[in-house]
């Protein structure tokens, strides 16, 4: 356990970008996404839905718990798996439900609990460099406003049936 937080929280070289990740060898190594923890705040359930070729975009889910006494906010998402990532809310414009980004992040209220999932607030991995494929890890770098950066590993989830009817991006 310590061993693979060690090797995720490495930070991604471009090397490892050009060499696809190496994903399989970290999949091997992280077969289920563990709990993350930064300052305050632990990151549980981080996984990612696997995409179809020549899609252009993948949502990732996860839970954050804060556990200090001071809020906190998810300001930025990146990863090496999409040329963007962004923070996305779902919102009703008429009857049909859209997603936007958040301009201002998501608040992490001190002592609550905050669950990204499909039809709420998610991780939108945009301009996919390939397919994001199931048993794989996405690794994904959270910045929090005041807990700062932490690598996390997101488990890429074979894709399971529509979430939401109606959605459109
Ligand atoms: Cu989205």
């Amino acid at each position: 356990m310590t061993a693979m937080f060690t090797r995720i929280r490495t930070p991604l070289t471009p090397t490892l970008v050009l060499l696809g990740l190496g994903l399989a060898n970290i999949a091997a190594a992280a077969p289920n996404a563990a709990a993350v923890t930064v300052g305050d705040l632990t990151v549980t359930g981080a996984h990612a839905r696997a995409t179809l070729p020549g899609q252009p975009v993948g949502g990732g889910y996860m839970t954050v718990t804060n556990a200090g006494d001071t809020d906190d906010r998810l300001v930025a998402v990146s990863s090496p798996v999409a040329g963007r990532a962004e923070l996305h809310e779902m919102r009703m414009d008429g009857d049909v439900m859209r997603m936007r980004p958040l301009p201002d992040g998501l608040p992490v209220p001190a002592g609550e609990t905050i669950t990204l999932e499909p039809g709420g607030p998610h991780l939108m991995f945009m301009d996919l460099a390939g397919p994001l494929v199931a048993g794989e890890i996405a690794p994904v770098r959270l910045t929090f406003e005041r807990a700062g950066a932490v690598d996390v590993p997101f488990a890429i989830a074979a894709p399971g049936q529509r979430e939401t009817t109606g959605m459109h991006h």
